[in-house]
């Protein structure tokens, strides 16, 4: 091994320059580029979770494309954020009131259309719509709802045709949810169904699976060798930099049905990265969890008040270098053109801050600004 790339490997943190771009040493847990996840698709210019938006993503250079899966009536996985359907649908607008249902989910009582009450047929005569005021509106109506069978060919043609891999990264959403309506790892099992038939029961397959809850990671990490993730959430950020932690964003939904006290910061502990290391490969924190911010008074964002989006990124927390240390992966979210950057208002600048502190990937909603940041990071 040469010299030079033995200094690049030995230095703690990340490297520029070091012989050229083939040569790039990153401070990720394998030293490769971190990836660049396509969040619900290229969701900042097309309706999430639709094939389009997907296909968008990949176009884009997306190394994963994420699907966030829930159930149907009749048992299908289709790709939505929400169990409801309301607000990325345009299901108001073609079944009754009547067909709405009120549910409890996570805790908080709620009036929709939910996924679960409607069969996969009737979900195909839907359209998606932009979730996300400000972004395009005009493709509202016009792509389907995806399966998640669909998401898996989409992602084998597209691959194939740029001729690299285009891994997926399922999330279970609400999986205690799912759970009070069609039993016990119905969804886990329904997924890994689809994902051992797709890409094999193997650790190397381009194939992460992600949740916000806990046991049920545990029970797929008895049942399959893909890798799985540890998604750690908060509700928001405080004037003074720390973490918010308010019900339902305060716990894994499965530790507040058992009484398990833990918060998500919890998990991100020594103690806690240590416990998730037991059934998991990674962490997938809020960006948030991964950086100190200090108050140096400057307005960043130019609108006349100090707030958390003013503060500048000062260094890391810790959570990444602990994380690798003890070989967990760090995923983290959402990186947005559109919307606050923490201490940022260039987001190519923003994911590159976090590429060099080290995480492994990045989701955002805009895929060709993670592949432009990682192209021009120095
Ligand atoms: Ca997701
Ligand atoms: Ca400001």
């Amino acid at each position: 091994m040469p010299n030079k790339t033995l200094a690049c490997l030995a230095a703690a943190a990340f490297i520029a320059g070091c012989g050229g771009d083939d040569d790039l040493t990153f401070a990720t847990l394998d030293g490769k580029a971190p990836l660049v996840i396509g969040h619900r698709g290229a969701s900042g210019i097309l309706p999430e979770h639709t094939l389009e938006a997907y296909k968008a993503a990949i176009e884009q250079g997306a190394d994963f494309i994420e699907p966030d899966l829930v159930l149907t009536k009749d048992g299908q996985l289709i790709a939505r954020h929400e169990p409801m359907l309301d607000s990325t649908t345009d299901v108001a607008t073609r079944f009754p009131a009547s067909r709405m249902s009120t549910r409890m989910v996570d805790g908080v009582s709620t009036t929709a259309y939910f996924a679960s009450d409607f069969t996969l047929a009737e979900i195909k005569t839907l359209g998606a719509v932009q979730a996300r005021a400000g972004r395009p509106a005009q493709y509202n109506g016009l792509y389907a709802i995806p399966t998640l069978d669909e998401v898996i060919a989409l992602a084998a043609a597209e691959g194939a045709k740029a001729g690299r891999t285009i891994g997926i990264y399922p999330e279970i959403k609400h999986s205690t949810f799912s759970a009070g309506i069609f039993g016990a790892n119905v969804v886990e099992d329904a997924l890994l169904a689809k994902l051992h038939a797709a890409y094999g029961n193997v650790a190397d397959a381009p194939v992460f699976i992600q949740s916000f809850e806990v046991s049920n990671l545990q029970y797929l990490n008895t049942k399959t060798s893909l890798a799985l993730i540890q998604l750690v959430d908060a509700d928001d950020v405080k004037a003074d930099g720390s973490m918010s932690l308010v019900a339902p964003y305060r716990q894994p939904y499965d530790f507040v049905v058992k009484g398990d006290p833990r918060l998500f910061s919890d998990l991100l502990t020594d103690a806690g990265l240590d416990f998730v290391k037991t059934y998991a490969d990674g962490i997938g924190p809020w960006k948030p969890y991964l950086v100190k911010t200090v108050d140096d008074g400057v307005d960043r964002n130019r609108d006349g008040m100090l707030t958390i989006n003013d503060r500048r990124v000062d260094s890391s927390t810790g959570v990444i270098e602990m994380a690798h240390r003890k070989g967990l992966r760090v995923h983290t979210w959402t990186f947005r053109d559109d919307a606050s950057g923490y201490g940022y208002t260039d987001p190519q600048a923003e994911m590159q801050a976090y590429m060099k502190l080290g995480v492994d990937g990045v989701f955002t909603d805009f895929p060709a600004t993670g592949v432009e940041a990682l192209k021009t990071l120095r």
